[in-house]
């Protein structure tokens, strides 16, 4: 009987039949990776058919006897662990850190003694509310996880492109977390704060203003990961070797500068491309395209401290960078992808416990509690004590501890000595001089459940964040306001949002009343401290102020067709090479076109597959002939009336007027035609600036 019955049926058994066949001819094998590895069990035993479970006869049932069946599908079952709670979509990539020179002055931190040591290093960035699925382009605070594997251990700067939180008191995150994530009832909206439950929770909050004024901002919607800054948000302290101490912010700078995008780009974006940070990213270092951060600190004493104008342990306050001037004292550079997203950026533990020798934590009480927590909550994630054995969080330096035992233990002391003191002369021991010391503050008060009075003041920052950004800031400030607030279903809500703006910006309260279709205005909330007006406006709290000027790590879109000038779009693509950005060809077929001179043109995209949001500027170079079919593509008057609308620069060749017209573009400076490989050069700089914004108030977008 079992003769009769052919050992593999069906369309995999043509599969497999195919591949052992060519496998034999010497070109093709049996496994993906085209190696002649033979498949095997996870206990290493050799698999003869991956194609067709045990069964009695070609129709009878499954045998339980099918050990490799069900040691595949006992793995599969179980391949999931618990997302983050928050910040549980993330992107990650090595890198090193490189010390500019000594400080010890400062620090006795070891990372911090030799100009030039590079230190290993792994990033995180994410985003906040949205579940590991969720899309790119959230507005939402980014997170800017640093793991540095230090001489004397790891060290992570836990921080976000944020320099501020919404709340003081870490007893408020599960609160502030519920309020902002999907609602319970329904499970929606999905990585949105636009909903009730978020600004119900904000309008009773008015110690989250400052930070309501930052996510509100363009910060919110950053055009790539490389292009935003990372913020240690608390002030810590750092510890010279006679244990004095400074206080310390930690801020990461991009070397590329900063870019955000517009609010209803991203939106599209989140369609068009839901990966596209974390492709971006990907293509960056693949390309090695290295991104960079300058690590700048803010150094200061107590008597800084007791004279500036608020809490330095208050989480929602910024020292702002005219008051007192960063210092540079090294580069994080990120060049390597993970060569497995789980492995690595899933199973990463950050903990902002993790601080080496030479610095050390102060009493902000979010950090205080973040101490707590960044522990408690890996063991749920990774399931073990023993989460330090995963390789993407073991320390690259030597260590040594008496811990053992327990779940996945892959190192485990050997002798005989697993505690000390002992007498066999075995075993680690601890080092007054080496080992990590606290700073000894003298600490005093009653004990007591407590907000210091130093806290009270929640919207002079907030006001100082408003007046420092560009007037077109300002608008996108206004606008997502309203957006977000328009989303919210309940009247009383928007009215109480509108008080506390009344307290931060009269006219930005009146615009988003006006905006919201308000009835009356709200009388502004009572506010603990009143909001001063005397804190000048800060340049380094804008984006457009800080922007790079240049067109590097940028992509142009170029739509071309059949019989494009093939000299031009030679001198574009050695004209953006040279200032260090990228281009991606966009032509009606993905294989390409063919160029006036003969030559062919290869395509990365097809117009309905890649819209102009994909790209910070566009150049339109089709050929006459192929107008016709062109301006018959929707997606084509899209392209071009995106870019427009999204206040980018726009190339364009003589033939492709008909396109510009069909999407209803009035020309203005940044519509530039490209009349021969002349005009390449001046088309490029101009590029520099990025967006041109004067054209906003012509294109509302609401
Ligand atoms: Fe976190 N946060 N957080 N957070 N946080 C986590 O730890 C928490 C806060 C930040 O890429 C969790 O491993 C509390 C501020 C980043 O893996 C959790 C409070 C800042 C990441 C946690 C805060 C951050 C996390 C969830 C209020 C900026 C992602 C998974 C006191 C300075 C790290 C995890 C990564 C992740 C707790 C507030 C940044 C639950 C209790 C402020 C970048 O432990």
């Amino acid at each position: 009987m079992a003769k009769q019955i052919s050992k593999l049926a069906g369309p995999a058994a043509a599969i497999h039949d195919q591949k052992l066949q060519r496998g034999e001819g010497g070109e093709l094998h049996q496994t993906a990776s085209g190696s002649t590895d033979v498949l095997t069990t996870a206990q290493g035993g050799p698999v003869s058919d991956d194609q067709n479970s045990l069964r009695i006869g070609a129709r009878g049932p499954t045998m339980l006897e099918d050990f490799h069946f069900r040691e595949k599908i006992f793995h599969f079952d179980h391949e999931r662990i618990p997302e983050r709670v928050v910040h549980a979509r993330g992107y990650g990539a090595h890198g090193y850190f490189e010390t500019y020179e000594s400080l010890a002055r400062y620090t006795r931190a070891d990372i911090f003694q030799r100009a030039g040591e590079k230190t290993p290093a792994f990033v995180r960035f994410s985003t906040v509310a949205g579940n590991k699925g969720s899309a790119d382009l959230a507005r939402d605070v980014r997170g800017f996880a640093v793991k540095l594997y230090t001489q004397e251990g790891n060290w992570d700067i836990v921080g976000n492109n944020m320099p501020v939180f919404f709340i003081q008191d870490a007893i408020k995150f599960p609160d502030l977390i519920h309020a902002a994530k999907a609602e319970p009832n329904s499970d929606f909206p999905q990585a949105q704060t636009a909903h009730d439950n978020f600004w119900d929770f904000i309008s009773l909050t008015p110690e989250s203003m400052h930070m309501i004024m930052w996510a509100m901002s363009d910060r919110a919607i950053p055009r790539s990961l490389r292009f935003m800054e990372g913020f240690g948000v608390h002030t810590f302290r750092l510890l010279n070797a006679k244990d004095e101490s400074t206080f310390v912010k930690f801020l990461w700078k991009p070397k590329l500068g900063l870019q955000s995008v517009a609010w209803n780009e991203a939106v599209k974006i989140n369609g068009a491309d839901p990966d596209f940070h974390r492709r971006d990213l990907w293509d960056a270092i693949h390309a090695g395209n290295f991104p960079e951060w300058e690590l700048q600190l803010q150094l200061f004493d107590q008597d800084f401290a007791d004279g500036f104008d608020f809490d330095i342990l208050d989480p929602t306050k910024i020292i702002p960078e005219e008051v007192l001037p960063p210092i540079a004292v090294g580069r994080l550079v990120l060049d390597r992808m993970p060569d497995n997203f789980f492995a690595e950026t899933e199973q990463v533990a950050f903990m902002t416990q993790n601080v080496p020798p030479g610095v050390d934590f102060s009493n902000d009480p979010l950090l205080q509690g973040r101490n707590f927590s960044y522990l408690d909550t890996q063991i749920k994630r990774l399931g073990s004590t023993n989460f330090t054995h995963i390789p993407i969080n073991a320390p690259k330096c030597p260590f040594h501890t008496f811990q053992q035992d327990g779940h996945m233990a892959m190192r485990n002391p050997v002798g005989r000595a697993n505690y000390q003191p002992n007498s066999w002369d075995e075993g680690p021991r601890e080092s007054p001089q080496k080992g990590f010391r606290s700073f000894a503050e003298a600490e005093a008060g009653p004990k007591a459940r407590l907000r210091s009075e130093s806290f009270a003041d929640h919207y002079s920052q907030a006001r100082q964040f408003y007046i420092s950004q560009h007037p077109v800031e300002q608008g996108h400030i206004a606008s997502a306001l309203t957006f977000e607030l328009s989303k919210v279903q309940t009247p009383v809500i928007r009215e109480r949002i509108v008080s506390h703006l009344l307290n931060i910006d009269d006219a930005l309260a009146r615009k988003v009343a006006d905006a919201l279709g308000l009835k009356a205005m709200p009388k502004p909330a009572d506010a603990a401290v009143p909001t001063r007006t005397d804190l000048a406006a800060s340049d380094k709290l804008s984006i457009l102020k800080n922007g790079p000027g240049r067109f590097e790590g940028r992509k142009l879109g170029m739509l071309v067709t059949d019989g494009t000038d093939a000299a031009l779009l030679d001198a574009l693509k050695r004209g953006l090479t040279k200032a260090g950005a990228k281009f991606e060809i966009i032509a009606p077929k993905v294989g390409g076109a063919k160029a006036d001179d003969g030559s062919w043109i290869d395509a990365q995209q097809m117009i309905a597959g890649a819209p102009s949001v994909l790209y910070d500027a566009v150049a339109l170079l089709p050929a006459k002939p192929a107008m016709a079919d062109l301006l018959k593509e929707s997606t084509a008057r899209d392209f071009v009336a995106d870019a427009f609308a999204h206040c980018k620069f726009i190339g364009f060749v003589e033939a492709a007027t008909p396109l510009l017209d069909k999407a209803g573009i009035v020309e203005d400076e940044a519509v530039i035609a490209l009349a021969s490989a002349k005009d390449v050069a001046g088309f490029i700089t101009r590029l520099g600036e990025l967006r041109f914004w004067a054209r906003e108030p012509k294109v509302k977008l609401g």
